[in-house]
């Protein structure tokens, strides 16, 4: 079907629709997408309220992956949201979208295993579930090093984490935005609690699946607190990706039992990375990403890989509620301008995505009218 030719309103992609207590302009929604380009202290200033607010016609916005703590850093140049410093740099990005009449979520992030001790509190070793090294290399300021073994958590830090989060949480409310979003995917610490090939520990957090999936669980609690319920908070999972580190040896029952203990918190939505992030979208057998949206009770945000067409399809099929679009956003700051008008795309270098000041980031024009 060709929306130009008709000319009609034949999809509700560009349309409103609500996300909880908030009415979205419409069911398009910016991925949270690492920039690192945060000031001193990881706080966020300015120059990446300018990038946010240019970008405030998608539906939703979705904070680039923002550190729960200093220990939850994997990355150089990313943004905390645990400081008053840092709550002051968000408030200022929140107050930017807002006045473009946009909404957003801070996503909240603990990398567990992938980082290393340059960017860790006193140069310690990064923690994780279990001491097992991740293959590759972090991102440090002194360019790229290969991941240590990571230190494993003694069951009684795991309190601490989860502490971690709730105070992010409560940051993130003081900062002004919109809602929160629990990042429990790409091998990050709740994905390496979750599988079997990154968790092999004898305490309650590991072994069964109901031990894997509790610190996540918690989290969802802990995060749902702060909030007043789950209207204003999400999750994000990639049950069958890669990642850097193998997937669980059966994601199936391990995944469909998360997102049906994850309906008691009442979150709003799922964002969930179908196949491989930033890569195939290809289901692995025995794993089925309707069948998940089916048992899970809020809004399915569909991600990876979407262009015009599969966006528009996954509305005319009732595949998602809402889809995400990731990298189109970089170069496109009106990408749900362009996808309406079915107008060109620029399509950015790499060599901008990560780091750097303005250029690749806030120099991107939008059509010409
Ligand atoms: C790309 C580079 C650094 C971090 C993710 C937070 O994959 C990330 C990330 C992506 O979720």
């Amino acid at each position: 079907m060709d929306m130009q030719a008709t000319g009609k309103a034949e999809t509700d992609l560009f349309s409103p629709v609500n996300l909880g207590p908030i009415t979205l302009a419409n069911r398009i929604v910016m991925a949270p997408l690492t920039r690192s380009r945060a000031g001193l202290g990881d706080t966020p200033r300015a120059l990446n309220a300018e990038y946010y607010a240019q970008r405030a016609t998608a539906g939703l916005i979705i904070s680039e992956a923002t550190q729960i703590s200093q220990q939850g850093k994997g990355y150089a140049y990313t943004p905390g949201i645990y400081t008053d410093e840092q709550v002051a740099g968000w408030k200022l990005v929140t107050d930017a979208v807002h006045a473009k009449g946009g909404h957003m979520f801070a996503q909240l992030w603990h990398v567990g295993r992938i980082s290393h001790n340059d960017l860790q509190p006193g140069g310690g070793l990064p923690v994780a579930p279990s001491a097992i090294r991740p293959e590759g290399q972090a991102f440090t300021e002194e360019g790229f090093k290969p991941h240590p073994t990571p230190r494993a958590l003694e069951t009684d830090e795991i309190a601490g984490i989860v502490a971690d989060y709730a105070h992010a949480a409560a940051c993130a409310r003081r900062a002004g935005f919109d809602g929160v979003e629990i990042h429990s995917a790409n091998q990050y610490l709740l994905e390496q609690f979750i599988r079997d090939s990154s968790n092999i520990r004898t305490d309650r957090y590991g072994g069964s699946i109901e031990n894997r999936l509790r610190i996540v669980l918690e989290v969802a609690e802990a995060v749902t607190a702060v909030w007043g319920g789950g209207e204003r908070v999400g999750i994000r999972l990639s049950p069958t990706s890669p990642g850097l580190g193998p997937n669980d040896s059966n994601p199936w029952p391990v995944y469909s039992a998360l997102v049906e203990q994850l309906n008691r918190f009442g979150l709003v939505y799922a964002h969930v990375i179908e196949g491989k992030t930033q890569g195939s979208r290809a289901e692995l057998p025995g794993f089925s990403f309707q069948q998940l949206r089916s048992l899970f009770r809020g809004l399915y945000i569909a991600n990876n890989g979407f262009d015009r067409e599969m966006a528009l399809r996954a509305r005319r099929e009732n595949l998602a509620d809402l889809v995400c679009f990731g990298r189109p956003f970089i170069g496109n700051p009106d990408l749900v301008e362009r996808l309406r008008r079915n107008a060109p795309l620029a399509t950015p270098a790499k060599e901008t995505w990560y780091g750097g000041d303005a250029k690749g980031y806030t120099d991107w024009p939008t059509m010409v009218a």
